[in-house]
């Protein structure tokens, strides 16, 4: 018998990955009032009024801000459906989406 120890290998990389979350980010614009992308918030990423003016005033001040992360396939309906909402009344609204790192 060799005198060799051989360590049992472990499994450092997990066998299957974990989907990467997406975010969903509002775009600024000129045009949409500031109460419609309040209402939006609150209707279909469900914040409370505060949350919902806070994420709307970064937006309008920075030019863009994350609203929330999900799966892919969810955060692509929402920000389908938000921007759908604010074309629906004429409005440019946007939210646009993207993986995280
Ligand atoms: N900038 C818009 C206005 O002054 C309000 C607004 C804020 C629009 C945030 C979009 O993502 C947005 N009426």
């Amino acid at each position: 018998m060799s005198d060799i120890a051989t360590k049992p290998r472990t499994r450092t990389k997990p066998k299957t990955e974990r989907p990467k979350l997406h975010k969903v980010i509002l775009l600024n614009d000129d045009y949409t009032p500031r109460e419609f992308v309040v209402t939006i918030l609150k209707a279909e990423f469900r914040m409370n009024e505060a949350r919902a003016y806070a994420v709307m005033m970064t937006a309008h001040r920075k030019g863009a801000c994350v609203v929330a992360v999900f799966a892919k396939d969810i955060a692509e309906t929402k920000a389908t459906r938000a921007t759908e909402a604010g074309r629906a009344k004429g409005y440019p609204l946007m939210f646009t989406t993207e993986p995280e790192e």
